[in-house]
């Protein structure tokens, strides 16, 4: 039985012929759907991204995607465009099971700032809501799967453990992107941070 589900951007752009595909990343759907027929609360999270996106490489003149910029958060990777607002692209999985969610949580809205955490934007600072629902709702024990394993999910994970919530991560219900390494990186940050890693 699993307490408080949290599904990651299971979306078309997140997987097989999507802008930004995550490699196997439909493979989680089938684990995924399992899941959610388990957990006693379920959210989802949407990549949800305006045009104009800051994390775009092509709203940079001159830059390719993969490259790093400098934003006054900090660095940006920069990302093919992927989950545009209202697009098939951003849109869930046709194959998942979306009906019995309590909750959809739209990110990285904010031409200016990417969000890959489902609780803070990448400055680390300004809240999506999420932490105030679980709290009003009074859900502190969280499990956390969905794509990309190395961004989204490590970075939801990593916020909802610093917040005091009981955090684990169904890793084989996840996909990495896994750019230089950060497949690695990511699985070294969830265990320093005590995320259950199962
Ligand atoms: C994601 C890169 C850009 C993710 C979202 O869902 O992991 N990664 N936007
Ligand atoms: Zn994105």
């Amino acid at each position: 039985m699993i307490d408080t589900l949290i599904v990651v951007d299971v979306q078309n752009d997140f997987c097989r012929d999507g802008a930004l595909a995550v490699p196997e990343g439909d493979q989680v759907v089938g684990r995924v759907n399992a899941l959610m027929a388990e957990a006693g609360s379920l959210i989802l999270t949407q990549d949800w991204h305006p045009e104009e996106h800051l994390s775009f490489a092509s709203n940079h003149p001159g830059a390719a995607a993969y490259d790093t910029t400098d934003m006054p958060y900090g660095q940006q990777i920069l990302w093919p465009d992927h989950c545009i607002s209202g697009t098939r692209g951003a849109a869930f999985h046709p194959d998942l099971k979306t009906d019995r969610a309590d909750l959809i949580i739209r990110k990285g809205f904010r031409p200016q700032i990417d969000s890959y955490s489902a609780f803070f934007e990448n400055d680390h600072k300004t809240p999506t809501g999420l932490h105030g629902y679980l709290q009003t709702r009074g859900l502190k024990t969280l499990t956390i799967v969905g794509l990309a394993f190395d961004f989204c999910v490590l970075y939801s994970a990593l916020d909802a453990a610093a917040l005091g919530y009981d955090v684990t991560v169904i890793e084989e219900a996840c996909r990495s992107i896994d750019l230089d390494g950060s497949r690695e990186a990511a699985l070294a940050g969830l265990r320093k941070s005590g995320v259950t890693l199962a």
